[in-house]
Protein backbone atom coordinates (compact mmCIF):
# COMPACT_ATOMS: atom_id res chain seq x y z
CA UNK A 1 0.00 0.00 0.00
CA UNK A 2 2.53 2.20 0.77
CA UNK A 3 5.09 3.19 -1.97
CA UNK A 4 7.13 5.86 -0.37
CA UNK A 5 9.41 4.47 2.11
CA UNK A 6 10.68 6.26 4.68
CA UNK A 7 14.46 5.10 5.04
CA UNK A 8 17.19 6.47 7.66
CA UNK A 9 19.20 8.49 5.74
CA UNK A 10 22.40 9.73 7.15
CA UNK A 11 21.09 13.04 6.57
CA UNK A 12 19.20 15.53 3.82
CA UNK A 13 20.17 15.48 0.31
CA UNK A 14 19.45 19.34 0.39
CA UNK A 15 21.95 21.50 1.66
CA UNK A 16 19.61 24.15 3.29
CA UNK A 17 17.71 21.40 5.18
CA UNK A 18 20.41 19.62 6.25
CA UNK A 19 22.20 22.89 7.19
CA UNK A 20 18.90 24.26 9.38
CA UNK A 21 18.77 20.98 11.24
CA UNK A 22 22.61 21.35 12.30
CA UNK A 23 21.44 24.68 13.83
CA UNK A 24 18.90 23.49 15.96
CA UNK A 25 20.65 20.42 17.26
CA UNK A 26 23.60 23.12 17.84
CA UNK A 27 21.74 25.54 19.35
CA UNK A 28 18.82 22.98 20.86
CA UNK A 29 20.96 20.27 21.97
CA UNK A 30 19.85 19.65 25.00
CA UNK A 31 15.91 19.05 23.69
CA UNK A 32 15.58 15.70 22.50
CA UNK A 33 12.05 15.89 21.93
CA UNK A 34 12.07 19.52 20.25
CA UNK A 35 15.21 17.83 18.09
CA UNK A 36 12.95 15.03 17.30
CA UNK A 37 9.55 16.86 16.20
CA UNK A 38 11.86 19.37 14.38
CA UNK A 39 13.38 16.67 12.21
CA UNK A 40 10.17 14.55 11.63
CA UNK A 41 8.97 17.56 10.00
CA UNK A 42 12.09 18.44 7.73
CA UNK A 43 12.40 14.74 6.75
CA UNK A 44 8.45 15.05 4.92
CA UNK A 45 9.39 18.31 3.51
CA UNK A 46 12.31 17.74 1.16
CA UNK A 47 10.30 18.11 -2.13
CA UNK A 48 8.75 20.64 -1.28
CA UNK A 49 12.36 22.72 -0.36
CA UNK A 50 13.54 21.57 -3.47
CA UNK A 51 11.11 23.11 -5.84
CA UNK A 52 11.58 26.36 -3.86
CA UNK A 53 15.33 27.21 -3.13
CA UNK A 54 13.91 31.01 -2.72
CA UNK A 55 12.78 30.26 0.76
CA UNK A 56 16.66 30.15 1.74
CA UNK A 57 17.01 33.63 0.86
CA UNK A 58 14.51 34.65 3.29
CA UNK A 59 15.43 32.11 6.00
CA UNK A 60 12.01 30.54 5.73
CA UNK A 61 12.83 27.89 7.71
CA UNK A 62 15.17 29.70 11.05
CA UNK A 63 12.20 31.46 11.24
CA UNK A 64 9.86 28.16 11.67
CA UNK A 65 12.06 26.23 14.03
CA UNK A 66 12.72 29.93 16.53
CA UNK A 67 9.65 30.24 18.64
CA UNK A 68 8.26 34.30 18.28
CA UNK A 69 8.01 33.88 22.52
CA UNK A 70 9.20 31.26 24.74
CA UNK A 71 7.91 32.23 28.86
CA UNK A 72 9.11 30.71 31.52
CA UNK A 73 8.06 32.05 35.11
CA UNK A 74 8.03 30.87 39.00
CA UNK A 75 4.48 28.99 40.50
CA UNK A 76 4.64 29.32 44.23
CA UNK A 77 1.76 27.98 46.22
CA UNK A 78 1.12 26.25 49.92
CA UNK A 79 -0.09 22.98 49.74
CA UNK A 80 -2.76 21.94 52.54
CA UNK A 81 -0.22 20.94 55.27
CA UNK A 82 0.65 24.65 55.28
CA UNK A 83 4.30 23.85 52.59
CA UNK A 84 5.05 26.38 50.06
CA UNK A 85 6.05 24.74 47.11
CA UNK A 86 8.17 26.02 43.86
CA UNK A 87 7.18 24.92 40.28
CA UNK A 88 8.42 26.10 36.94
CA UNK A 89 5.46 27.40 34.36
CA UNK A 90 5.82 28.01 30.59
CA UNK A 91 4.50 29.12 27.57
CA UNK A 92 5.70 28.81 24.45
CA UNK A 93 4.37 31.55 21.96
CA UNK A 94 5.65 29.78 18.74
CA UNK A 95 3.50 31.54 15.83
CA UNK A 96 0.95 33.89 15.62
CA UNK A 97 1.41 33.59 11.75
CA UNK A 98 -2.21 32.91 10.79
CA UNK A 99 -4.01 33.70 14.48
CA UNK A 100 -3.48 34.14 17.72
CA UNK A 101 -1.13 31.73 19.70
CA UNK A 102 -3.51 28.93 20.33
CA UNK A 103 -2.62 25.48 22.34
CA UNK A 104 -3.12 23.64 25.51
CA UNK A 105 -1.64 23.68 28.94
CA UNK A 106 0.41 20.20 30.42
CA UNK A 107 0.67 20.03 34.44
CA UNK A 108 2.79 16.73 34.15
CA UNK A 109 6.03 16.45 36.29
CA UNK A 110 7.86 15.69 33.18
CA UNK A 111 7.30 19.04 31.69
CA UNK A 112 10.51 20.91 30.56
CA UNK A 113 11.41 23.59 27.64
CA UNK A 114 11.91 20.61 25.14
CA UNK A 115 8.55 19.16 25.69
CA UNK A 116 6.64 22.52 25.25
CA UNK A 117 8.64 23.35 22.37
CA UNK A 118 8.04 20.35 19.97
CA UNK A 119 4.57 20.85 21.42
CA UNK A 120 4.11 24.30 20.31
CA UNK A 121 6.14 23.33 17.09
CA UNK A 122 3.95 21.07 16.19
CA UNK A 123 0.52 22.73 17.42
CA UNK A 124 1.41 25.77 14.92
CA UNK A 125 1.30 22.95 11.85
CA UNK A 126 -2.42 21.11 13.36
CA UNK A 127 -3.40 24.27 13.23
CA UNK A 128 -2.81 24.87 9.72
CA UNK A 129 -4.53 21.95 8.91
CA UNK A 130 -7.45 22.83 10.64
CA UNK A 131 -8.11 25.78 7.97
CA UNK A 132 -9.23 27.74 10.98
CA UNK A 133 -7.46 31.00 12.15
CA UNK A 134 -5.59 29.98 14.68
CA UNK A 135 -1.35 30.23 15.49
CA UNK A 136 0.50 28.02 17.43
CA UNK A 137 1.39 27.91 21.00
CA UNK A 138 1.62 25.91 24.15
CA UNK A 139 2.20 25.97 28.22
CA UNK A 140 2.21 24.32 31.25
CA UNK A 141 4.01 23.27 34.53
CA UNK A 142 5.92 20.74 36.41
CA UNK A 143 3.31 20.32 39.10
CA UNK A 144 1.75 17.41 39.07
CA UNK A 145 -2.42 17.25 39.77
CA UNK A 146 -2.34 13.79 40.84
CA UNK A 147 -3.39 13.12 44.28
CA UNK A 148 -3.97 16.80 45.37
CA UNK A 149 -6.84 18.40 46.93
CA UNK A 150 -8.99 20.48 45.06
CA UNK A 151 -7.64 23.61 47.00
CA UNK A 152 -4.42 22.87 46.16
CA UNK A 153 -5.51 22.73 42.09
CA UNK A 154 -6.87 25.69 43.02
CA UNK A 155 -4.48 27.66 44.85
CA UNK A 156 -2.07 26.28 41.78
CA UNK A 157 -4.13 27.13 38.42
CA UNK A 158 -4.87 31.06 40.56
CA UNK A 159 -0.83 31.24 40.80
CA UNK A 160 -0.53 30.13 37.51
CA UNK A 161 -2.68 32.78 36.02
CA UNK A 162 -1.18 35.30 37.67
CA UNK A 163 1.92 35.69 36.05
CA UNK A 164 -0.01 33.56 32.36
CA UNK A 165 -3.01 36.48 32.47
CA UNK A 166 -0.46 39.15 31.77
CA UNK A 167 0.53 37.11 28.52
CA UNK A 168 -2.62 35.76 27.15
CA UNK A 169 -5.45 37.37 25.90
CA UNK A 170 -8.69 36.48 23.31
CA UNK A 171 -6.75 38.05 20.10
CA UNK A 172 -3.30 37.20 21.68
CA UNK A 173 -3.42 33.90 22.77
CA UNK A 174 -5.76 31.29 23.71
CA UNK A 175 -4.85 28.41 26.19
CA UNK A 176 -7.00 25.36 26.62
CA UNK A 177 -6.49 21.71 28.60
CA UNK A 178 -3.87 18.98 28.06
CA UNK A 179 -2.63 16.35 30.01
CA UNK A 180 -3.13 16.51 34.05
CA UNK A 181 -5.29 19.79 33.09
CA UNK A 182 -9.15 19.48 31.97
CA UNK A 183 -12.63 21.31 32.67
CA UNK A 184 -11.99 21.62 36.73
CA UNK A 185 -8.25 23.42 36.10
CA UNK A 186 -9.39 25.40 32.90
CA UNK A 187 -12.53 26.88 35.50
CA UNK A 188 -10.25 28.01 38.34
CA UNK A 189 -7.87 29.56 35.43
CA UNK A 190 -10.75 31.04 34.25
CA UNK A 191 -12.00 32.16 37.39
CA UNK A 192 -8.52 34.11 37.98
CA UNK A 193 -8.03 35.58 34.97
CA UNK A 194 -11.89 37.09 35.04
CA UNK A 195 -10.89 38.33 38.84
CA UNK A 196 -7.27 40.04 37.96
CA UNK A 197 -8.82 41.69 34.60
CA UNK A 198 -12.02 42.54 35.30
CA UNK A 199 -13.60 41.87 32.73
CA UNK A 200 -15.25 38.52 30.99
CA UNK A 201 -13.62 37.40 27.54
CA UNK A 202 -14.98 34.38 27.25
CA UNK A 203 -12.15 33.59 24.27
CA UNK A 204 -9.39 33.84 26.30
CA UNK A 205 -9.31 30.27 27.95
CA UNK A 206 -11.18 27.32 25.63
CA UNK A 207 -12.28 24.01 27.13
CA UNK A 208 -14.14 25.75 29.89
CA UNK A 209 -18.04 24.19 31.53
CA UNK A 210 -21.03 24.79 29.71
CA UNK A 211 -22.49 26.85 32.14
CA UNK A 212 -19.95 29.74 31.40
CA UNK A 213 -18.96 29.94 28.10
CA UNK A 214 -17.59 26.65 26.33
CA UNK A 215 -18.69 24.38 23.87
CA UNK A 216 -20.76 21.29 23.49
CA UNK A 217 -18.87 18.41 22.17
CA UNK A 218 -15.54 19.90 23.11
CA UNK A 219 -14.89 17.54 25.85
CA UNK A 220 -15.52 14.98 23.30
CA UNK A 221 -13.84 16.76 20.14
CA UNK A 222 -10.48 15.33 20.35
CA UNK A 223 -11.64 11.31 20.50
CA UNK A 224 -14.28 11.62 18.12
CA UNK A 225 -12.26 13.56 15.37
CA UNK A 226 -9.49 10.71 15.79
CA UNK A 227 -12.12 8.40 15.16
CA UNK A 228 -13.34 10.37 11.75
CA UNK A 229 -10.22 10.59 10.54
CA UNK A 230 -9.37 6.98 10.68
CA UNK A 231 -12.81 6.14 8.75
CA UNK A 232 -11.72 8.68 6.04
CA UNK A 233 -8.35 6.81 5.81
CA UNK A 234 -10.39 3.17 6.39
CA UNK A 235 -12.61 4.41 3.63
CA UNK A 236 -9.65 5.31 1.17
CA UNK A 237 -7.52 2.03 1.68
CA UNK A 238 -9.94 -0.88 0.59
CA UNK A 239 -13.09 0.66 1.26
CA UNK A 240 -12.31 -0.88 4.63
CA UNK A 241 -14.49 0.59 7.91
CA UNK A 242 -14.19 0.24 11.69
CA UNK A 243 -17.11 -2.36 12.49
CA UNK A 244 -15.97 -5.40 13.54
CA UNK A 245 -12.43 -4.12 13.99
CA UNK A 246 -10.61 -5.00 17.32
CA UNK A 247 -8.68 -1.89 18.45
CA UNK A 248 -6.27 -1.13 21.58
CA UNK A 249 -6.30 2.36 23.18
CA UNK A 250 -4.02 3.41 25.15
CA UNK A 251 -3.86 5.82 27.69
CA UNK A 252 -7.67 6.58 29.23
CA UNK A 253 -7.67 10.30 30.03
CA UNK A 254 -9.75 12.46 27.55
CA UNK A 255 -8.57 11.71 24.49
CA UNK A 256 -8.60 7.63 25.08
CA UNK A 257 -12.21 7.71 26.16
CA UNK A 258 -14.25 9.59 23.71
CA UNK A 259 -11.89 7.70 21.02
CA UNK A 260 -13.34 4.71 22.75
CA UNK A 261 -16.81 5.55 22.75
CA UNK A 262 -16.95 6.64 19.23
CA UNK A 263 -14.86 3.42 18.11
CA UNK A 264 -17.97 1.67 19.89
CA UNK A 265 -20.48 3.50 18.06
CA UNK A 266 -18.84 2.56 15.04
CA UNK A 267 -19.19 -1.59 15.67
CA UNK A 268 -15.54 -1.80 16.91
CA UNK A 269 -14.36 -3.50 19.73
CA UNK A 270 -11.97 -1.66 22.14
CA UNK A 271 -10.50 -4.60 24.15
CA UNK A 272 -7.66 -2.83 26.11
CA UNK A 273 -6.88 0.65 27.58
CA UNK A 274 -4.39 1.73 29.85
CA UNK A 275 -2.61 4.17 32.28
CA UNK A 276 0.90 5.23 33.19
CA UNK A 277 1.07 2.17 35.29
CA UNK A 278 -0.55 -0.92 33.48
CA UNK A 279 -3.11 -1.93 31.16
CA UNK A 280 -6.32 -3.89 30.83
CA UNK A 281 -7.50 -6.44 28.51
CA UNK A 282 -11.45 -7.04 28.38
CA UNK A 283 -11.46 -9.50 25.42
CA UNK A 284 -15.71 -9.06 25.77
CA UNK A 285 -14.82 -5.21 25.10
CA UNK A 286 -14.34 -2.29 28.06
CA UNK A 287 -16.96 -0.99 29.39
CA UNK A 288 -17.13 2.35 29.22
CA UNK A 289 -19.24 3.47 31.88
CA UNK A 290 -17.21 1.85 34.52
CA UNK A 291 -13.91 3.50 32.93
CA UNK A 292 -15.42 6.81 33.26
CA UNK A 293 -16.64 6.51 36.96
CA UNK A 294 -13.30 5.32 37.87
CA UNK A 295 -10.73 8.43 35.60
CA UNK A 296 -13.41 11.28 35.57
CA UNK A 297 -15.18 10.74 38.57
CA UNK A 298 -13.09 9.32 41.24
CA UNK A 299 -9.69 10.43 39.12
CA UNK A 300 -8.44 6.40 40.07
CA UNK A 301 -5.72 3.78 38.47
CA UNK A 302 -7.06 1.66 35.54
CA UNK A 303 -6.17 -1.04 37.82
CA UNK A 304 -9.73 -0.61 39.62
CA UNK A 305 -11.27 -2.04 36.45
CA UNK A 306 -10.99 -5.62 37.86
CA UNK A 307 -12.84 -4.79 40.77
CA UNK A 308 -16.19 -4.92 38.90
CA UNK A 309 -15.34 -7.17 36.04
CA UNK A 310 -12.89 -9.51 37.59
CA UNK A 311 -13.15 -11.71 34.40
CA UNK A 312 -10.88 -8.75 32.63
CA UNK A 313 -6.99 -9.00 33.15
CA UNK A 314 -4.77 -6.02 34.05
CA UNK A 315 -0.72 -6.10 33.01
CA UNK A 316 1.46 -3.85 34.71
CA UNK A 317 3.94 -2.12 32.96
CA UNK A 318 7.50 -2.83 33.25
CA UNK A 319 9.32 -0.85 31.34
CA UNK A 320 9.49 1.82 28.35
CA UNK A 321 7.37 -0.51 26.08
CA UNK A 322 3.45 -0.19 27.37
CA UNK A 323 1.91 -3.84 27.64
CA UNK A 324 -1.10 -2.54 25.69
CA UNK A 325 0.80 -3.07 22.22
CA UNK A 326 1.40 -6.84 22.57
CA UNK A 327 -2.28 -7.33 23.07
CA UNK A 328 -3.41 -8.60 19.26
CA UNK A 329 -5.47 -5.21 17.42
CA UNK A 330 -6.62 -4.81 13.83
CA UNK A 331 -6.23 -0.84 15.05
CA UNK A 332 -3.72 1.02 17.35
CA UNK A 333 -4.34 4.02 18.72
CA UNK A 334 -1.58 5.79 20.95
CA UNK A 335 -3.93 8.13 23.55
CA UNK A 336 -1.32 9.00 26.46
CA UNK A 337 1.85 10.52 25.45
CA UNK A 338 5.31 11.25 22.95
CA UNK A 339 7.24 8.15 22.74
CA UNK A 340 5.04 5.84 24.28
CA UNK A 341 5.22 3.46 20.93
CA UNK A 342 8.75 2.42 20.73
CA UNK A 343 10.35 0.49 17.61
CA UNK A 344 9.81 -2.86 19.58
CA UNK A 345 6.25 -2.12 20.30
CA UNK A 346 5.84 -1.39 16.51
CA UNK A 347 7.40 -4.84 15.72
CA UNK A 348 5.33 -6.42 18.14
CA UNK A 349 1.48 -4.78 16.87
CA UNK A 350 2.83 -5.41 12.61
CA UNK A 351 4.06 -9.27 13.92
CA UNK A 352 0.08 -9.17 15.29
CA UNK A 353 -1.81 -7.97 11.79
CA UNK A 354 -2.24 -4.72 12.87
CA UNK A 355 -2.86 -2.47 9.60
CA UNK A 356 -3.45 1.04 11.23
CA UNK A 357 -2.68 3.24 13.83
CA UNK A 358 -4.26 6.27 15.25
CA UNK A 359 -2.06 8.47 17.03
CA UNK A 360 -4.61 10.32 19.41
CA UNK A 361 -1.86 11.48 21.30
CA UNK A 362 0.83 14.05 20.37
CA UNK A 363 4.37 12.34 18.63
CA UNK A 364 3.38 9.28 20.37
CA UNK A 365 5.39 7.03 17.94
CA UNK A 366 9.18 7.26 18.20
CA UNK A 367 11.21 7.76 14.93
CA UNK A 368 12.33 4.36 14.80
CA UNK A 369 8.48 3.24 15.49
CA UNK A 370 6.97 5.18 12.46
CA UNK A 371 9.76 4.43 10.43
CA UNK A 372 9.14 0.76 11.01
CA UNK A 373 5.51 0.81 10.43
CA UNK A 374 5.27 2.79 7.08
CA UNK A 375 7.64 0.94 5.83
CA UNK A 376 5.62 -2.22 6.73
CA UNK A 377 2.75 -1.26 4.92
CA UNK A 378 0.51 0.29 8.11
CA UNK A 379 -1.81 2.81 7.70
CA UNK A 380 -0.40 5.78 9.84
CA UNK A 381 -2.91 8.49 10.93
CA UNK A 382 -0.56 11.06 11.94
CA UNK A 383 -0.97 13.53 14.94
CA UNK A 384 -1.09 16.57 13.36
CA UNK A 385 -3.87 15.99 11.69
CA UNK A 386 -5.79 12.81 13.42
CA UNK A 387 -5.98 14.45 16.75
CA UNK A 388 -6.76 17.98 15.23
CA UNK A 389 -10.56 17.61 15.98
CA UNK A 390 -9.48 19.04 19.58
CA UNK A 391 -8.31 22.17 18.83
CA UNK A 392 -10.34 23.01 15.86
CA UNK A 393 -13.48 22.59 18.09
CA UNK A 394 -11.59 25.00 20.61
CA UNK A 395 -11.57 27.29 17.70
CA UNK A 396 -15.23 26.49 17.27
CA UNK A 397 -15.94 27.50 20.72
CA UNK A 398 -14.18 30.90 20.43
CA UNK A 399 -16.74 31.81 17.54
CA UNK A 400 -19.44 31.02 19.71
CA UNK A 401 -17.37 33.45 22.68
CA UNK A 402 -17.36 35.98 19.80
CA UNK A 403 -20.91 35.73 18.64
CA UNK A 404 -22.37 35.32 22.07
CA UNK A 405 -24.34 32.56 20.63
CA UNK A 406 -23.75 28.47 21.33
CA UNK A 407 -24.48 25.68 18.42
CA UNK A 408 -26.20 22.83 19.88
CA UNK A 409 -24.26 19.15 20.33
CA UNK A 410 -25.58 18.17 16.71
CA UNK A 411 -24.13 21.09 15.54
CA UNK A 412 -20.32 21.27 16.71
CA UNK A 413 -20.35 17.46 15.66
CA UNK A 414 -21.35 18.06 12.40
CA UNK A 415 -18.78 20.51 11.75
CA UNK A 416 -16.10 18.61 13.34
CA UNK A 417 -16.82 15.91 11.67
CA UNK A 418 -16.48 17.72 8.37
CA UNK A 419 -13.72 19.64 9.08
CA UNK A 420 -11.88 15.96 10.08
CA UNK A 421 -12.90 14.69 6.60
CA UNK A 422 -10.92 17.97 4.78
CA UNK A 423 -7.85 17.39 6.41
CA UNK A 424 -7.73 13.58 5.35
CA UNK A 425 -8.96 15.21 2.43
CA UNK A 426 -5.55 17.72 2.55
CA UNK A 427 -3.16 15.03 3.58
CA UNK A 428 -4.42 12.44 0.82
CA UNK A 429 -3.94 15.30 -2.00
CA UNK A 430 -0.41 16.56 -0.98
CA UNK A 431 0.83 12.88 -0.46
CA UNK A 432 -1.15 11.90 -3.86
CA UNK A 433 0.66 15.53 -5.23
CA UNK A 434 4.30 14.48 -4.09
CA UNK A 435 4.07 10.59 -5.39
CA UNK A 436 4.07 9.58 -1.78
CA UNK A 437 1.64 7.13 -2.04
CA UNK A 438 -0.02 6.56 1.47
CA UNK A 439 2.19 8.53 3.43
CA UNK A 440 -0.18 10.41 4.96
CA UNK A 441 2.65 11.45 7.71
CA UNK A 442 4.38 12.98 4.81
CA UNK A 443 1.24 14.46 3.66
CA UNK A 444 0.20 16.53 6.63
CA UNK A 445 3.75 17.86 6.95
CA UNK A 446 3.92 18.59 2.89
CA UNK A 447 -0.10 20.80 3.23
CA UNK A 448 0.22 22.34 6.63
CA UNK A 449 4.16 23.42 5.37
CA UNK A 450 2.81 24.71 1.93
CA UNK A 451 -0.08 26.94 3.68
CA UNK A 452 2.32 28.04 6.76
CA UNK A 453 5.58 28.97 3.60
CA UNK A 454 2.74 31.04 1.44
CA UNK A 455 1.70 33.20 4.86
CA UNK A 456 5.02 33.58 5.80
CA UNK A 457 6.51 34.92 2.57
CA UNK A 458 2.95 36.90 1.84
CA UNK A 459 3.83 38.63 5.45
CA UNK A 460 7.18 39.77 4.82
CA UNK A 461 10.30 39.47 7.37
CA UNK A 462 8.81 38.92 10.16
P1 LIG B 1 -5.35 13.29 30.23
O1 LIG B 1 -4.58 13.93 31.31
O2 LIG B 1 -6.83 13.38 30.23
O3 LIG B 1 -4.97 11.74 30.14
C1 LIG B 1 -3.66 11.34 29.94
C2 LIG B 1 -3.60 9.83 29.92
O4 LIG B 1 -2.32 9.43 29.44
C3 LIG B 1 -3.75 9.22 31.31
O5 LIG B 1 -4.36 7.97 31.20
C4 LIG B 1 -2.30 9.08 31.76
O6 LIG B 1 -2.07 8.06 32.71
C5 LIG B 1 -1.61 8.73 30.47
N1 LIG B 1 -0.22 9.21 30.53
C6 LIG B 1 0.18 10.48 30.74
N2 LIG B 1 1.51 10.55 30.78
C7 LIG B 1 1.94 9.31 30.59
C8 LIG B 1 3.22 8.73 30.53
N3 LIG B 1 4.33 9.48 30.69
N4 LIG B 1 3.31 7.40 30.28
C9 LIG B 1 2.18 6.66 30.13
N5 LIG B 1 0.94 7.14 30.20
C10 LIG B 1 0.83 8.44 30.42
O7 LIG B 1 -4.73 13.87 28.88
P2 LIG B 1 -5.39 13.93 27.42
O8 LIG B 1 -6.20 12.73 27.17
O9 LIG B 1 -5.98 15.27 27.25
O10 LIG B 1 -4.08 13.90 26.51
C11 LIG B 1 -3.52 12.68 26.03
C12 LIG B 1 -2.64 12.97 24.82
O11 LIG B 1 -3.43 13.57 23.79
C13 LIG B 1 -1.49 13.94 25.06
O12 LIG B 1 -0.40 13.56 24.23
C14 LIG B 1 -2.05 15.27 24.58
O13 LIG B 1 -1.02 16.15 24.21
C15 LIG B 1 -2.85 14.79 23.39
N6 LIG B 1 -3.91 15.68 22.92
C16 LIG B 1 -4.88 16.15 23.76
C17 LIG B 1 -5.89 16.95 23.29
C18 LIG B 1 -6.99 17.42 24.16
O14 LIG B 1 -7.88 18.11 23.64
N7 LIG B 1 -7.03 17.09 25.43
C19 LIG B 1 -5.92 17.38 21.89
C20 LIG B 1 -4.90 16.78 21.06
C21 LIG B 1 -3.93 15.98 21.59
P3 LIG B 1 -1.82 8.46 34.26
O15 LIG B 1 -3.14 8.92 34.77
O16 LIG B 1 -1.32 7.22 34.88
O17 LIG B 1 -0.78 9.55 34.25
O1 LIG C 1 -2.62 19.17 21.60
C1 LIG C 1 -3.68 19.81 21.40
O2 LIG C 1 -4.09 20.06 20.26
C2 LIG C 1 -4.47 20.22 22.56
N1 LIG C 1 -4.09 19.92 23.69
C3 LIG C 1 -5.70 21.04 22.38
C4 LIG C 1 -5.35 22.48 22.20
C5 LIG C 1 -6.52 23.44 22.18
O3 LIG C 1 -6.22 24.63 22.13
O4 LIG C 1 -7.68 23.04 22.20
Amino acid sequence: MVQFVYKKKRGFMNKYLQKVLNEVKNKDNTEKEYIQAVEEVLSTIEPVIEKHPEYEKIALLERMVEPERLISFRVPYVKDNGQTVVHRGFRVQFSSLIGPYKGGLRFHPSVNQSIMKFLAFEQIFKNALTGLPIGGGKGGSDFDPKEKSDGEIMRFCQSFMTELQRHIGQDVDVPAGDIGVGEREIGYLFGQYKRIKDIYEGGVLTGKGLSYGGSLARKEATGFGLIYFMREMLKHNGSQSLAGKTVTISGAGNVAIYACQKAAEYGAKVVAMSDSKGCIYDKDGINLDLIKQIKEERRGRISEYLEARPQAQYFARENEDSPIWNIKADIALPCATQNELTLNSAKKLVENGVIAIGEGANMPCTKEATEYLLANNILVAPAKAANAGGVATSAIEMSQNSMRYYLTFEEVDKKLDSIMVNIFNSCKNAAEEYNLGNNYVAGANIAAFTKLAKAMEAQGIV
